[in-house]
């Protein structure tokens, strides 16, 4: 039986290890360092969010072995009381897995699979669950097994995938603000984003624009939406306020993650 969209129970994050500074992937070709104290301190913010919105959080420690950690999304998809544990698309980033499988398997109940095919490779960034239907953006970091195998670890729903050319992921610039209301950003991959799910999609949604591509990434958590905050996006977050949207909404800050491309999806796993 399908839960209610967008009602979890807990959240498993993941702790910042120092080497996020210096090596966690980019895709910009100069690198902005992270301020790491003031990551961890935006990071906390974002979990009391969660907290605050009746998560229990389940904390694992970061690993300096591992500078992309904190991003924890991308190692799974969570959906109905069952993990698929992804094998992420960047080889750094393929050892994250393993800590995050023992919590979502030992500690948290759930039926796992786990994505082990060698040509196979998917970054939870890449997986919009709508609550009907699940699209898959083919990156460079999600291919079409990876998505063959989300089809067949979840066979209640149906899987479109959207090719992605440009920038990192799907849920970059395009997630679920509310039920059936994607938040979309304003650029033209976005966009591009957009019309496929729209024409190839098996249900309908509305459309909440957003000016910035970086601020569509928000989250409907136990019925209010997460989303940027105003001193990041002012325009954005204008958005938000003044969309007629009829939920309660909380801003969360991400100003250093976002240096390395980190969103605000990615900082957690919702069960
Ligand atoms: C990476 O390039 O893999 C990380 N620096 C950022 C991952 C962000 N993940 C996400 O938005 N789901």
């Amino acid at each position: 039986m399908a839960a209610a969209f967008g009602r979890y129970h807990t959240a498993v994050v993941r702790g910042i290890p120092d080497s996020v500074r210096y090596d966690a992937l980019i895709q910009a070709e100069q690198r902005d360092y992270v301020d790491v104290e003031k990551a961890r301190q935006e990071h906390a913010a974002y979990v009391q969010a969660l907290r605050d919105l009746g998560l229990k959080i389940v904390e694992l420690p970061g690993a300096e072995d591992l500078p992309d950690c904190p991003f924890v999304e991308d190692c799974a998809v969570v959906c109905n009381g069952t993990a698929l544990v992804t094998r992420p698309g960047h080889s750094s980033r393929r050892g994250e897995v393993h800590a995050v499988k023992k919590v979502l398997e030992e500690d948290l109940g759930l039926e796992v699979v786990h994505m082990v095919e060698d040509e196979a490779t998917m970054d939870g960034g890449d997986v919009l669950f709508t609550g009907k239907e699940f699209f898959v953006g083919l990156s460079n970091r999600t291919n079409e097994a990876g998505a063959r195998i989300l089809a067949e670890t979840f066979p209640d729903y149906s899987v479109t995938t959207v090719p992605i050319a440009r920038g990192l992921h799907l849920k970059c610039f395009c997630t679920m603000a509310a039920p059936d209301v994607m938040a979309v950003g304003e650029g033209p991959e976005a966009q591009r984003a957009w019309q496929e799910i729209r024409a190839r999609g098996d249900h309908k949604y509305a459309v909440l624009n957003i000016p910035d591509d970086g601020a569509a990434n928000c989250m409907f958590v136990n019925g209010t939406i997460m989303h940027c905050a105003a001193d990041e996006f002012p325009k954005s977050a204008k958005t938000f306020t003044s969309a007629r949207l009829e939920y309660p909404r909380v801003q969360v800050p991400n100003k250093e993650l976002a240096k390395v491309d980190g969103s605000l999806t990615c900082l957690s796993l919702l069960i």
